[in-house]
């Protein structure tokens, strides 16, 4: 097949997933476009079969900001033209999906494009619910051929939100052979020198992620085992976090790493995963720890209960409530066999449920679903997903 891709290229798990939806289908011998205004963070080995379109928006002084979503659509329909695309797949549904339909209708008569939209989560739950976008977001995801959602918790919202028909939910997945446990490296010797332990977190650090409770969890913990917070990422609330460290004394031991293209080199060492989030639909980083072998301590919301089993491969507490999220922690930490038997049970969920291996196929047939389902000739949206 020849697929186009549209991701954000910023620090996100969007991004990531079409990323490495990008590398796979490939991979399996497919030629993918990727139509985006930079390239993916963690995309570098572009071939024949896999090539970057840079979407460049004019920035003329009548304009307050440059239209990307205009020049995104002009992008997509040129590229699904001169390379003859059998399908669209747009991740994050504002504003690619309105880009892919303006694509789509801007080819009508000459070439077909089939739009697949792929939910992410707060183009749902924060973005698309507010007033300015919900109408917009509502036609964009109802004229799709095709969408799915990557979790079953983000599919009920679609559909109590929008009061649209279920979506196919297709899981975020991980590559079990990249995302191995490493002991004894030389980042672990150097981020715990006297064999601190290792609490980690991942994001983009926008306010849903909660970092500064990433700092208060850290902080009870460091009270009672020697430790040490890795931030990977960087964002908004950084700043915010590291005031809270500092007011809070563990500055020293609060390690800010920044933005960082090999995820896995600093989630192969970790003891524990902090995912504290305010709203999460999948909750990426849960999955890639997980994969490595480390317990996930996380909030129970959105769709964090269908990564980690609460007891087993970590623990859910409630949002804010640091206190307990602190002791699930401790209660971690201090036990070695415990966090061996969490570690191996994550493990084993990302192994059987979760691996590339088992998802992209699901895309793969979702592809030929809609093609085969595409009529060129349609002149109204349409739910066209909906069997
Ligand atoms: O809002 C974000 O955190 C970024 C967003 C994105 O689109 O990049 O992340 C969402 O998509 C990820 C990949 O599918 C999910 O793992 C995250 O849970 C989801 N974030 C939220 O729902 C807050």
């Amino acid at each position: 097949m020849r697929i186009g891709i549209t991701c954000f290229a910023t620090y996100g798990g969007s991004g990531i997933v079409a990323s490495e939806l990008a590398r796979e289908l490939v991979r399996l011998g497919h030629s993918v476009h990727i139509i985006a205004r930079s390239l993916p963070t963690r995309l570098t080995e572009l071939s024949d079969d896999l090539q970057f379109h840079e979407v460049e928006a004019l920035n003329y002084p009548l304009f307050e900001a440059p239209h990307y979503t205009l020049a995104l659509a002009v992008k997509q329909a040129e590229i699904a033209a001169r390379e003859k695309l059998d399908l669209l797949h747009v991740h994050y549904a504002i504003p690619h999906s309105i880009s892919g339909y303006l694509a789509r209708d801007m080819l009508r008569g000459t070439h077909p494009l089939p739009i697949v939209t792929t939910l992410h989560g707060t183009d749902i739950t924060l973005v698309g619910r507010d007033r300015s976008y919900l109408p917009v977001t509502r036609f964009a995801i109802a004229a799709s051929d095709g969408v799915t959602a990557i979790s079953d918790f983000l599919s009920h919202e679609t559909c109590a939100q929008f009061g649209l028909p279920g979506v196919r939910v297709i899981p975020n997945f991980v590559d079990v052979d990249q995302y191995v446990r490493r002991e004894g490296c030389a980042l672990r010797w150097r981020l715990a020198p006297t064999d601190e332990k290792l609490l980690v977190h991942v994001s983009n650090f926008r306010p849903v992620k909660r970092v500064i409770d990433c700092v208060e969890i850290f902080a009870r913990v460091a009270r009672h085992v020697p430790s040490r917070l890795i931030m990977v990422g960087d964002g908004p609330d950084a700043g915010a976090a590291a005031a809270r460290a500092a007011e809070l004394g563990v500055a020293g031991d609060v390690v800010f790493v920044g933005k960082q293209p090999r995820i896995a080199d600093y989630l192969s060492i970790a003891d524990v995963l902090l995912a504290p989030s305010e709203t999460e639909s999948f909750g990426l980083s849960a999955l890639e720890a997980m994969s490595c072998e480390v317990p996930v301590v996380a909030t129970r919301i959105g769709g964090l209960p269908e990564v980690v089993e609460d007891g087993v491969t970590g623990y859910l507490r409630n949002v804010g409530d640091v206190e307990a999220m602190s002791e699930a922690v401790l209660g971690i930490v201090r036990d070695d066999a415990l966090a061996t038997r969490m570690g191996a049970a994550g493990r084993k969920v990302a192994v059987e449920r979760f691996t590339t291996k088992r998802i992209i196929p699901q895309y793969l047939d979702y592809y030929r679903e809609v093609i085969e389902a595409f009529d060129p000739g349609c002149q109204e949206p349409v739910i066209r997903y909906v069997r």
